[in-house]
């Protein structure tokens, strides 16, 4: 069997494992911003939306600018009454190009990452 046969079975194997467990790893289901939007009015908040309850002291979400600087943001917060939801407020934004730079854990203790762009005109 090919290494590239042996790794493409180890990535199924992987994630069918995953899948049939009874607690998922943190996925994005929806955000606000919406990725790959473009706002004509600078939104105030990022909210984004998991498919698992999110673990707050490991849980945040980070925003850079195009010049990948950290746009400056209070504390994540993973809302009480619904924990898949997170938020932070976001500080005026000019105009420009930024990514929102997110870590979520959820209830099986995998810490999982992503990102996605948004625009402000
Ligand atoms: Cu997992």
């Amino acid at each position: 069997m090919s290494l590239k046969r042996l790794t493409t079975l180890a990535v199924l194997l992987g994630a069918s494992c995953c899948a049939s467990s009874a607690f998922a790893h943190a996925r994005l289901q929806a955000s606000d911003p919406k990725a790959g939007s473009v706002l004509a009015v600078a939104p105030k908040a990022v909210r984004l939306t998991f498919n698992e309850a999110l673990e707050p002291s490991f849980s945040k979400i980070a925003v850079v600018d195009a010049a990948n600087a950290a746009v400056a943001l209070k504390h994540s917060e993973v809302d009480k009454a619904d924990p898949k939801v997170m938020t932070v407020a976001l500080p005026p934004l000019h105009a420009g190009q930024y990514r929102v730079q997110w870590s979520a854990v959820t209830s099986d203790g995998h810490r999982v990452k992503g990102e996605f762009g948004f625009g402000v005109k």
